[in-house]
């Protein structure tokens, strides 16, 4: 049997999942999600195209090389979910997604490094984070909302966001004022040794 054949009929069969199967059938890919550049051990694409690469170009960002995540890449990296209060409606909300430190060290940043990060959305917002303080607030990089994938044109495709009411650093601040560093919408994140 040959390979093509033998993934469609494992798909079919439930052997693997059926997205998996077609992706692996038709050569496709999924559009990549989230983009990390700058200081990154792993890469999986060159650099910035200023034909195709139109949002980051405006935004100002530029690299040689950059690891980028489609959806199920961020979904195979162990998960985590937290309750933070909102300030949009003062309640608390599920966020589920992998650590920011396992999507860095997924692309080859090593945990305890000495790095600034800057995380940017989709409307240009950018918010400057160490890694040391991503790492102690245990920043997500949440992908659903209350058990719904965060779309585009609402807080995702991510959103780099901590469990402000559990945190010394934001628990007794105003709710407005507790998610300044957490942008929604992100799409790329730049690595940086501080
Ligand atoms: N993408 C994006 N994320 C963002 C912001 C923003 O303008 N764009 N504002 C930040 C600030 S300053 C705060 S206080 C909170 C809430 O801002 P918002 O009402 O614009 O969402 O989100 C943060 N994350
Ligand atoms: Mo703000």
């Amino acid at each position: 049997m040959d390979k093509r054949l033998f993934l469609a009929t494992a798909g079919l069969a439930g052997l693997m999942p059926a997205t998996a199967a077609l992706a692996a059938t038709s050569g496709t890919r999924s559009p990549g999600l989230l983009t990390v550049s700058g200081a990154v051990g792993k890469t999986n694409r060159g650099a910035l195209d200023p034909v195709t690469d139109q949002m980051m170009a405006k935004h100002g960002i530029r690299f040689d090389k950059a690891f980028v995540f489609e959806a199920g890449d961020l979904q195979r990296l162990p998960q985590v979910t937290i309750r933070p209060t909102l300030e949009y409606d003062g309640k608390p909300h599920a966020l589920k997604g992998p650590l920011l430190t396992s999507v860095l060290q997924a692309a080859g940043v090593a945990p305890g490094a000495s790095m600034s990060l800057g995380l940017r959305a989709v409307d240009g917002y950018n918010a400057a984070v160490s890694l040391a303080d991503a790492a102690a607030w245990r920043m997500v990089v949440a992908t659903h909302i209350d058990g719904q994938p965060m779309a585009l044109g609402g807080l995702g495709p991510q959103w780099a966001v901590y469990d402000a009411d559990s945190l010394p650093a934001f628990k007794d601040k105003p709710l407005n004022e507790r998610f300044a560093v957490c942008p929604w919408g992100l799409y790329h994140i730049d690595v940086k040794a501080a």
